[in-house]
């Protein structure tokens, strides 16, 4: 072997020295963020999941069939089951009728249906306490379309 050879060997392998330390230490770099990133997202998901597996979409807790006149709802029990009730509102009567819950921001359960249709509407009640429905149409809830019911 002859200096020369030595000697351009040598040159070789600090040229590659460094390039292979380069490689390693940018791996490592992409290694660690690999690792946090997943974690970082992990992290919400887990604090999401308890919020979107309520009872929103759950099993209904009671069906009911329920009938409007002028002026009066039939069928509303005084007390429902604290949950998702499905309602089914048949208008007997000859004025168009609808089924609001003054709770929840006059949520509208039935939207206004002509006299002879029916419509079915859920309204979930996932309190306990008083909630009051009614008729928003004209002045039917003053003429004594209105109920109270107790959720338990
Ligand atoms: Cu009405």
């Amino acid at each position: 072997m002859s200096r020369v050879t030595v000697a351009a060997l040598a040159a070789a392998l600090i040229a590659v020295g460094p390039i292979g330390l380069t490689a390693c230490t940018r791996d490592n770099t992409h290694d660690q963020r690999h690792v946090q990133t997943p974690e970082e997202v992990e992290v919400p998901e887990e604090t999401e999941s308890p919020q979107t597996d309520g009872d929103a979409d759950g099993e209904l807790a009671l069906t009911l069939d329920v009938s409007a006149e002028e002026y009066s709802f039939e069928g509303i029990p005084e007390t429902l089951p604290v949950g998702t009730t499905e309602i089914t509102l048949e208008n007997t009567g000859t004025m168009p009728h609808d089924l609001v819950l003054e709770e929840l921001g006059d949520e509208v359960v039935i939207p206004e249906t002509a006299p002879g249709e029916q419509a079915t509407g859920t309204v979930s009640l996932l309190q306990r306490g008083e909630y009051t429905f009614y008729c928003s149409v004209g002045d039917h809830r003053e003429r004594g379309m209105e109920t109270t019911v107790t959720v338990e």
